[in-house]
């Protein structure tokens, strides 16, 4: 039986795969499946590109979907992953599509049959060479991450053919063998700039639906009575959470990367949502038993339920677990978040009303750009000396204390800006402030990384420079394939000298390493210390 072989994310086994079964979670089969569907997109893929309906919006919509479900830590659900290869084949047949040299199976074939014919279908890190399939996985990677954003963007009615027709154009050219090293290369950096415009997609969306995030603090503690929390990333999900459990003597709460939402005017006009539970996703299985209510994924990072809360667990968009129970659209469109309302109420929640703190988030574009002028002011007073953008995913390996370990011994004259799960490492930190300038500021989610790309470019345009020459360091976090996506954006926008850490992706070629170190200055991290000391010198 051939292996099944992945290293999409920080946590893969040794740093190098994982092999039979997933460091996250996932099992054989669910690799398998995994690979058939990412094997079967590309022949949709291809299939669109030469009927020439790479931008229509059903095969759009549905390949963001299933690259989505492919993410780790979103679908771990072996019968969900199987109807999204049934549909991609029968969108592939009637596009004109072949198997694409890969396994046939019948449109009815069942979950086992198919994840059987996963098996040929995995990761291969030497074909056509090893250095053309590290940056042919890059770019896979990287669209993975392109299409959680674009995604997001979509429920939200915001769509860009070009988003469809890039996407269904990377998957096919997986089947051309006449591409070679440089065209991978271009093609990891277009994946950049695709990407910029996903999460422009995506900013505009949620801003459109819900305003521009204000700074807000946000509690920590709880309300007495039913409870429901709400993680992952789709705010659309918590909207219409929130309209349907108006006045029903629920609270919902947020979890993970879901703190940034109570920024939202359109989302925090709603009283009962009220405060934040737990800390970076990582810790879900230790944190979530002391939550006595309904918890609802949205996206990732989903890892499985422990069986003190197994029961309260739903999954919603792109998420599934095998037995959670997964919301369904209602007749409007809307998801239906009835059952979770009602398992809320019958699981009773919290007996009092507790204090417990409080963390500050909403310093997304707007609101950062309502600092500008003060903030111009304080670095030409020399009052600000340096920008840290401490920022990215939070993962269970070790290493990643010195993320805390960075923003604590920062000079007292820098600002950090954090975005992503990664900030749950330091936010509790209080950091004072400069001048009435916060010198911790939450930008929002990993998907508001837009948002950093705005402020940096309107920093650098304030000062008439470049943002290479700007008094700012980007210090990322990376675990799964949003966090490839960003980098790329990144590279493609010419940043350099990011450091990536905690340790480097598995993926990423020695000599696709030496290219970014040459030519965008990337560095892995050392210790929070070193690392500061050379980013002061700089
Ligand atoms: Fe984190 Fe997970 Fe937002 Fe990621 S919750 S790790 S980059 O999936 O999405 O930052
Ligand atoms: Fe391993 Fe990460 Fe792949 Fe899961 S997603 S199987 S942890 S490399």
């Amino acid at each position: 039986e051939a292996p099944v072989f992945c290293w999409q994310c920080e946590q893969t086994k040794s740093g190098e795969g994982c092999v039979a079964g997933g460091a996250c979670g996932k099992t054989p089969e669910t690799a398998a499946l995994q690979d058939l569907l990412m094997h079967t997109l590309k022949g949709l893929g291809r299939a669109a590109i030469r009927a020439g309906k790479e931008g229509e919006a059903g095969t759009g919509r549905f390949v963001l979907k299933a690259l989505f479900a492919t993410l780790t830590n979103v679908d771990f659900d072996p019968d969900s992953l199987a109807s999204l290869i049934r549909e991609a084949a029968a969108r592939r047949g009637a596009l004109g599509g072949g198997a694409g040299g890969g396994p046939a199976f019948a449109p009815d074939a069942g979950t086992g049959t198919l994840a059987e014919a996963g098996r040929a279908c995995g990761v291969d890190r030497d074909a056509p060479s090893p250095v053309l399939a590290s940056l042919r996985e890059t770019a896979l990677y990287g669209l993975k991450g392109l299409a959680a954003y674009a995604w997001h963007a979509s429920a939200l009615g915001r769509e860009d053919p070009s988003l469809f027709a890039f996407a269904c154009g990377l998957l096919a050219k997986c089947l051309d063998s006449t591409l070679g090293v440089p065209d991978w290369l271009a093609l990891a950096l277009k994946t950049g700039e695709a990407n910029l415009a996903a999460m422009r997609l995506l900013d505009e969306a949620n801003t459109g639906a819900y305003g521009h995030p204000e700074p807000v603090s946000v509690p920590l503690g709880h309300r007495k009575g039913p409870a429901i929390l709400v993680s992952g990333h789709d705010l659309k999900d918590l909207a219409e959470l929130l309209e349907q459990s108006e006045g029903a003597g629920v609270t919902v709460y947020t979890h993970g990367e879901m703190l940034p939402a109570h920024g939202y005017p359109g989302l925090r006009r709603h009283a009962h949502l009220h405060g934040h539970f737990g800390t970076g996703w990582q810790n879900q299985r230790r944190e979530l038993p002391a939550f006595p209510g309904a918890v609802l994924f949205t996206s990732n990072c989903l890892q499985g339920p422990a069986p003190a809360y197994a029961g309260a667990v739903f999954t919603s968009g792109p998420a599934a677990w095998p037995g959670a129970p997964r919301i369904q659209a209602g007749p409007d469109g809307a998801g239906d978040f009835a059952p979770v309302i009602e398992k809320a109420l019958g699981l009773g929640g919290y007996p009092d009303d507790a204090g417990g703190g409080s963390l500050r988030t909403g310093f997304a574009r707007n609101a950062v750009a309502g600092l500008a002028g003060r903030l111009i002011g304080a670095v030409k007073d020399g009052l600000v000396g340096r920008f840290l953008l401490v920022g990215g995913c939070d993962g269970g390996r070790p290493g990643r204390g010195y993320y805390r370990e960075i923003v604590e011994k920062a000079p007292p004259d820098t600002v950090i800006l954090t975005l992503g799960c990664g900030k749950f490492r330091f936010n509790d930190l209080d950091l004072g402030d400069i001048g009435g300038i916060p010198r911790l500021l939450d930008l929002g989610q990993c998907n508001d990384a837009y948002s950093a790309v705005q402020i940096a470019l309107s920093l650098a345009e304030a000062f008439g420079t470049g943002v290479n020459e700007l008094p700012l360091r980007l210090v990322l976090s990376w675990y799964e394939q949003k966090a490839v996506a960003i980098l790329l954006t990144l590279l493609h926008l010419g940043v350099r000298n990011i450091l990536l850490g905690p340790s480097l992706p598995a993926f990423i070629h020695p000599e696709v390493l030496r290219t970014l170190v040459d030519g965008y200055g990337l560095a892995p991290i050392s210790s929070a210390e070193g690392d500061l000391e050379q980013i002061l010198a700089g």
